[in-house]
């Protein structure tokens, strides 16, 4: 016996993922259903070895459905999630929506899955910010060990992270710059992307943070310790999949450099790949595709009393959207509707 699942944005990048990874996990499904907006009725997706014709989400009855994996942005999640939670189908949402909603837990399974009980409340789970994903998971543990206070990242997040027309924008622009009579007109785009780096994601704020820095901070509270002090630089890079973090941490107790990696090699989703030679790191490229959130760079901060500094590399497609939410839907079935 399995669930009947839907998959909401079935035709974006994260809810493409989403089918994939269902399929590459063997989620026990029953039956499935891929959703999508009515231009896009009867796009076909694929799922393993089906193809699924997208059905249109403004006419969907979501009743006798267990899951529904929301991957749109935050208008029709607005729309929809509160007519699928109230028809009794459990929404697991990956837009921004309700992350800050006392009501709904904001998950990880790797690190607050008991948070996932509160679900009853609206009948909908939040999924974190990609940036914020990969990082709680490497934080958490150390955060057990040694109690962090404070955490400083840059993050340096790839184009896939704004949806598919970023990705086209990077590849135009790049060929542009290359193939005769493929140049693109600059002011098309506010920014160049192509051979640079862009220091803002999201809208900016009264502060001077952007609303990406902000959620990093907000969710890294909600999700682990909200005593955890946290500052952090969003930077766009001309990379297609994958974002990286570079990560100062302090705690109250001393970590050696040593003990953390032990411990990391230890924690769940983690891959330590750390060898003080060349290529002894990961970079995003060699990311893709993969489930883990890989650390590397693993070292102490000498310049304050317990420090330490690492690296974090991870999927933002998987491990920062689509297999985060696979993963809470695995997490509900386990600790609640038990039917898989
Ligand atoms: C980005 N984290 O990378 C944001 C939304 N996915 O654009």
């Amino acid at each position: 016996m399995g669930y009947k699942i839907v998959v909401v944005g079935a035709t974006g990048n994260v809810g493409r993922e989403m089918l994939n990874i269902l399929a590459e996990r063997e989620f026990p499904v029953d039956e499935i259903v891929a959703l999508a907006s009515r231009k896009s009725l009867g796009t076909e997706v694929s799922f393993g070895d089906k193809t699924l014709k997208t059905l249109d989400l403004a006419t969907f009855d979501f009743a006798g459905w267990d899951m529904a994996l929301f991957a749109v942005g935050s208008e029709a999640t607005k729309e929809f999630a509160p007519i699928a939670a109230k028809a009794g189908c459990v929404v697991i949402d990956n837009s921004s929506l309700y992350r800050y909603d006392p009501d709904v837990p904001l998950i990880v399974p790797e690190v607050n899955p008991d948070a996932i009980m509160g679900y009853s409340k609206k009948n909908i789970i939040a999924n974190p910010n990609c940036s914020t994903a990969q990082m709680v998971v490497a934080l958490k543990p150390l955060h057990d060990r040694a109690k962090i206070k404070r955490v400083v990242v840059s993050t340096y997040q790839s184009v896939s992270g704004s949806g598919k027309a970023a990705i086209d924008e990077l590849w135009n622009q790049t060929k542009g710059m290359y193939v005769p009579g493929q140049e693109v007109d600059p002011s098309v785009y506010p920014k160049q992307i192509a051979f640079n780096v862009i220091p803002h994601i999201d809208v900016f704020m009264d502060s001077g943070d952007t609303k990406e820095e902000w959620k990093m901070v907000a969710e890294t509270k909600k999700i682990i310790d909200p005593s955890i002090k946290v500052t952090a630089t969003c930077v766009r890079v001309p990379v297609f999949v994958g974002h990286s973090e570079s990560i100062n941490i302090e705690t109250e107790e001393f970590l050696d450099e040593d003990e953390a990696r032990d411990i990391l090699r230890e924690s769940p989703g983690i891959l330590v790949i750390d060898k003080r030679e060349d290529g002894g790191y990961v970079t995003p490229i060699e990311c893709v595709g993969d489930f883990a959130t890989f650390v590397s760079r693993i070292r102490q901060d000498v310049t304050v009393e317990n420090g330490i500094n690492l690296w974090c590399v991870s999927d933002n497609l998987r491990k920062g959207a689509a297999l985060n939410a696979v993963q809470i839907a695995e997490l509900l079935g386990r600790r609640v509707l038990k039917k898989g």
